[in-house]
């Protein structure tokens, strides 16, 4: 029975046991037996990757179980389910996040000791599947994990982009791309369903005619048919047997390759159709909060909401039940507008391939979406060429006509003749060149619409949605994000989780809330030393990461002050750099005053196109190689820049926080999610009132978190009045000699040209309020400079923070959309 392994399909009894078996020797035989049925290798002869995928079979067959359990329980039961639409799915290393989930981490651990492996360092072996740009992707990771933890049915739809998020290194001070080829070495974690597949269409144009009843019919003829596989991975849950699925499409030639070409001698173009089939889920576009209004962006998008809807319907009609009732079915929800396509593709199902009528194909599509905002900047509000969409998509265009025409003609009664704001909500944008407007379709077609932090959707109704909000009132509501206390604490800090658990028990990872029962040992001496040396540990555990990657020394005894996310103008990168510059040059003038030793860190992408961002790097290296080898400042502080910043390296940097910057022009940040995790985690903020900073400020307590700089209503109102930069740069003498020493090319090694459209664009425009803000920053950082000296307040402080997170786990925002928007309930999955 020995010899049968976990992937096979015998009837051994020893195969059941493998299956759900969790202690440490069936652990030991099914990675034994893995290594040697799957990869085909002995020990002697195995690598660290072979023995990773052994250890990763064995793990998936204890989901397996789980999964089909699960799928099977939905299925004939007949449950309502949540589809989560999203290009983006910023997932992170599997192998330990399931392990934790399965509870069988320990159990994992003592296992690979007894066969002479190290866990932890093959842990480390995993590539990370990086389908993500930022927030938006990894809060879609956050919600798969919330899902399955609450038993409720779910699937994540996406893309299984054969190259995911590039990966950053940094030469000479600036970034560079290379590729990210996550699949090099295969994915355990996922199954091809080769015999789940859509064709999906693309071009070509639209013939009209009439049936015999006399309906006018249409009839898509395509240039280009691509087909759609099925890759699933299991997303187990906390300590549940739910297992969901996440369901990314592969895009693939219908055939291998058109043999007409090949037979006619035309190898080339033979090939050809099959390159540019592929190419369509080869590459994920590397921008945050940027449109790229490139046709690949619009098939990619196409093509995974027609995948996914057909997926649906499938489903829908393989279980009996009439088309009619779909969206009493299915909840549809769009992560951005990436998926809003899916409000004309399901109307086209609906009435070019299932028969239905304009009106009963209209009333199940606006009862199947709802549509989650996440940005305020009026310049990422995705829109496109028409003439380039209705070449991709002809049929969808007929039917954003239809859609707009009729919208207008309601509009124009309810509005009477209210022409600028009917032409605001058109679907339709005029202008030299007309587009169509992806937001204006998704909240049109969308039952409910939300904002992602309690600031964001209040400013969503007063601004970009402004109009929308007053003709539909009802639509509008607010999920504030949250994200997983499973990846970001227990898997991220498992030695912060053991001394929780040590005083409140393990409930707070299930029930974030819980956490508030830590508040009475913030004054317990005892415990708030513990705290402090659980994050001293891992201060020195990134310290050593950081000397091993960079080759600069940092003390984990100085202040850890991180800020660390997309590089972005509007988060304001360069304002810290400000403040870096600002207290250098203050020892300069005074080398022996007493200063808190800090080590800044900063780590993040900046979209490969994106200009100024990329300076803003650059800036930060530069700066950093002039501060760390200073022999005035003689190493209390330090700037340091960690390349590649991702899921992996964020679980490394966020525990070891002391100070999270959060400092985004307060009305731009939409909500912000490292703040959540940072916080959690028992870092202080300093921040403005923006995104969720204002919620996390809420619940902290004002005592307990550094704010500073102009409200989103100072901001406007500053900016109405006809902002001067120049003023700020001119009365500011510390801002004005920091400014000029970036000038002077102090930092570059006298180019003092490097920096020039940097310091322009603040000097001239300043979008962003950075001078109007530089002052309350510098200030409030010496007051966190103040906090610090007193570690035992500090402590105290620390420990308040993280007993008063409970509301950002997605856990809270997950319930509250099964509540409010999805009305789907929990399912306890039952193993047999
Ligand atoms: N860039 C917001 O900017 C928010 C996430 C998730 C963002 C960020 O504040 O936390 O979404 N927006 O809601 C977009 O991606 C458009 C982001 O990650």
């Amino acid at each position: 029975a020995d010899a049968t392994n976990g992937n096979g399909n015998g009837h051994s009894p020893y195969l059941e046991d493998s299956r759900t078996g969790l202690g440490v020797d069936t652990l030991k035989r099914a990675i034994r037996n893995n290594l040697f049925y799957v990869q085909g290798k002995f020990p002697e002869i195995a690598t660290r990757n072979d023995y990773y995928m052994a250890i990763a079979y064995a793990v998936r067959d204890r989901l397996l179980q789980r999964w089909v359990a699960s799928v099977k329980q939905y299925i004939q039961e007949k449950h309502r389910v949540v589809a989560y639409l999203s290009a983006e799915y910023l997932l992170g290393p599997h192998l330990a996040n399931n392990l934790i989930n399965l509870g069988i981490y320990k159990e994992t651990e003592q296992a690979c000791k007894e066969l002479g492996l190290d866990l932890e360092w093959l842990i480390e072996k995993e590539v990370e599947p990086g389908l993500g740009n930022g927030g938006l992707g990894r809060l879609a990771a956050c919600y798969m994990d919330s899902l399955a933890t609450l038993e409720v049915p779910a699937i994540g739809y996406g893309i299984r982009y054969q190259f995911g998020i590039f990966e950053q290194d940094i030469r000479d001070g600036w970034q560079v791309e290379d590729t990210d080829n996550w699949l090099r070495r295969g994915n355990p974690w996922e199954i091809a369903r080769r015999e789940l597949s859509y064709d999906i269409k693309f071009g070509g144009y639209v013939q009209t005619y009439l049936d015999r009843a006399g309906k006018l019919c249409f009839n898509w003829i395509p240039e280009l048919v691509v087909k759609g596989v099925a890759y699933d991975t299991p997303i187990l849950g906390y300590k549940v047997n739910t297992a969901n699925t996440l369901r990314l499409w592969k895009s693939e030639a219908p055939h291998s390759f058109d043999f007409q070409s090949f037979n006619a001698g035309d190898y080339n173009s033979a090939v050809n159709s099959k390159i540019i089939c592929e190419n369509i889920s080869k590459v994920l576009y590397p921008n945050d909060e940027q449109i790229e209004g490139k046709r690949l962006r619009l098939q990619q998008q196409y093509f995974f909401v027609s995948c996914s809807l057909q997926d649906m319907i499938g489903i829908h009609l393989r279980q009996g039940e009439k088309i009619h009732d779909f969206h009493k079915k299915f909840v549809v929800q769009l992560n951005d507008t990436h998926p809003a396509i899916g409000v004309a593709e399901l109307m086209r199902l609906l009435m070019d391939v299932h028969q239905l009528e304009w009106e009963e194909a209209w009333d199940i599509t606006s009862k199947t979406f709802a549509y989650t905002n996440h940005t305020l900047l009026p310049e990422a509000l995705e829109t496109w060429d028409l003439q380039l969409f209705g070449s991709v998509l002809p049929r969808h265009l007929q039917l954003i006509y239809e859609i707009n025409r009729r919208f207008v003609d309601y509009a124009t009664i309810k509005l009477y003749g209210n022409h600028q704001k009917i032409s605001s909500l058109s679907l339709i944008g005029e202008g030299p060149r007309k587009y169509i407007k992806m937001a204006n379709l998704a909240c049109l077609g969308s039952f409910a619409i939300n904002g992602v932090a309690a600031l964001h959707s209040e400013l969503l109704k007063k601004t970009v949605l402004k109009d929308w909000y007053e003709l539909m009132p009802h639509k509008f509501q607010n999920k504030t994000n949250g994200v997983t206390p499973r990846r970001w604490m227990v898997l991220a800090n498992p030695e912060l989780t053991n001394l929780i658990s040590g005083k409140i028990g393990e409930g707070w990872i299930k029930n974030l809330h819980e956490l508030k029962q830590l508040e009475p040992f913030a004054d317990d001496p005892e415990f708030r030393k513990e705290w402090m040396q659980v994050k001293f540990n891992k201060k020195k555990a990134l310290a050593k990461r950081i000397k091993k990657r960079l080759g600069v020394d940092v003390d984990p005894n100085s202040m850890f002050d991180i800020l660390v996310k997309r590089i972005h103008e509007y988060k304001r990168q360069h304002l810290k750099v400000l403040h870096i510059i600002t207290l250098y040059n203050q020892i300069k003038k005074n080398p022996s005053m007493d200063v808190v030793p800090r080590t800044f860190i900063f780590a993040g992408k900046a979209a490969p196109g994106y200009r100024k961002a990329k300076l803003m790097i650059k800036l930060i290296n530069s700066v950093g190689e002039i501060v760390n080898n200073d022999p005035d400042i003689n190493g209390r502080i330090k700037v340091v820049f960690y390349p590649n910043y991702n899921v992996t390296n964020a679980q490394k940097i966020y525990p070891a926080a002391d100070v999270s910057e959060q400092i985004s022009t307060a009305g731009k940040e939409a909500s912000g999610t490292g703040n959540m995790k940072l916080s959690l985690n028992g870092a202080l903020t300093v921040g403005t009132l923006d995104g969720a900073n204002v919620e996390i400020r809420e619940c902290v307590g004002e005592e307990n978190f550094f704010l500073f700089g102009l409200t989103a209503d100072e901001v406007a109102k500053v900016k109405s009045e006809g902002y001067k930069p120049w003023d700020y740069y001119s009365e500011n003498p510390n801002l004005k000699e920091v400014i000029d020493q970036i000038n002077s090319g102090y930092f570059s090694h006298l180019d003092s040209k490097v920096f020039k459209e940097l310091t322009d664009s603040l000097l001239y425009d300043d979008q962003y309020l950075l001078f109007a803000d530089y002052q309350s920053y510098i200030d409030t950082q010496a007051k966190v400079e103040e906090a610090f000296k007193d570690q035992d307040k500090w402590a105290r402080m620390s420990i308040l923070n993280t007993a008063r997170m409970g509301k950002f786990s997605s856990d809270r925002s997950i319930r509250e959309y099964c509540d409010e928007i999805w009305k789907v309930e929990s399912v306890p999955v039952t193993l047999d």
